[in-house]
């Protein structure tokens, strides 16, 4: 059972939609203070939903209501201790752990699905013939990375930065339509709330040091930033090609490092501008060969 991405997460089903709608009737006061009891104790979540299931809880309704009591009282602990609260995140339709994400006009397989950071690795969500396509619509328009200065609200070269860059509109052409459509269906998350892709190139040691992708609420260029759609709540890094060593993505806080396979893709989600969504993450030095990705942030709100 999940308990940590499930209740700040759109589901575009209508089934879980009535299921979640149920479980959220179903939560009294008491049964609220009870789960919570029940964590405070030391009890897993598998365990008290056994506990329920003896009861007579169908068994649906008590994941969903014993997901939801928990992520509402870690949210209430974590703003008590000065934390932003969470928000809705992008998140694929993972129930049931399947192996494929019908995405509509193709099928993606599912590698590594994590909890806490929210981090799955997807496998053939590009064609080979579309990473060749976006790296040679890219090239032509490649300059030394931006990234956006916070303090100004702006952008600015960033030394941690050492790779090569440029943005798409989203919707550009066609083919980039077609990838976020994908994507959309993918995350669950709508197509509006996309900035356009970004295609990045590093050469061999070129790297990009850990940092958060969310905007840090401390600088005084974030308000203007986020007038812009809000905050990121989500990133999607696809590889666009297969260096010969090095160039994964890592997540420090867990000692993680997905390897940059052709047309796979990396997507991790944060409900907070904060460290406690372990998201801390970086591109590793390239060793040998190169390294090309697509890096699509989803936004709380429409990004114009
Ligand atoms: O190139 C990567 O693996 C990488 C690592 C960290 C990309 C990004 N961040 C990004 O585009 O935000
Ligand atoms: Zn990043």
């Amino acid at each position: 059972m999940n308990t940590t991405a499930s209740t700040t997460t759109t589901n575009t089903s209508a089934a879980a939609d009535e299921r979640s709608k149920a479980a959220r009737q179903a939560i009294t006061p008491e049964l609220r203070r009870w789960i919570i009891e029940q964590a405070q104790a030391g009890h897993p979540p598998p365990v008290v939903l056994q506990s329920m299931r003896d009861a007579g809880w169908d068994e649906d309704v008590a994941t969903d209501a014993l997901e939801i009591t928990l992520q509402e009282h870690l949210n209430e602990l974590a703003v008590q201790q000065g934390q932003p609260s969470g928000v809705p995140v992008p998140e694929p339709l993972l129930d049931e752990s399947p192996a494929r994400v019908d995405c509509g006009d193709r099928v993606v397989d599912v590698l590594l699905a994590m909890a806490q950071p929210r981090v799955v690795v997807f496998g053939n969500l590009l064609a080979p013939e579309e990473c060749d396509a976006l790296m040679a619509a890219a090239e032509p328009r490649m300059a030394r990375s931006l990234t956006v200065a916070t303090k100004t609200g702006g952008e600015e070269i960033n030394a941690d930065r050492t790779s090569d860059g440029m943005f798409f509109q989203r919707a550009e052409t066609e083919l980039i339509e077609r990838i976020e459509q994908r994507i959309a269906r993918l995350l669950n998350w709508p197509i509006e709330n996309g900035e356009g892709l970004q295609v990045l190139h590093y050469r061999p040691g070129a790297e990009y040091k850990p940092h958060y992708d969310y905007f840090d609420p401390a600088e005084p260029g974030t308000a203007t930033i986020l007038r812009r759609g809000g905050q990121r709540v989500g990133t999607l890094v696809m590889y666009l090609n297969t260096p010969e060593k090095g160039g994964g993505t890592t997540f420090p806080d867990v000692h993680v490092e997905v390897a940059p396979q052709r047309g796979n893709a990396v997507f991790f989600s944060y409900d907070r501008p904060h460290a406690a969504t372990r998201t801390l993450h970086g591109g590793a030095p390239v060793i040998a060969g190169e390294k090309w990705i697509a890096t699509k942030w989803l936004r709380e709100r429409e990004f114009k």
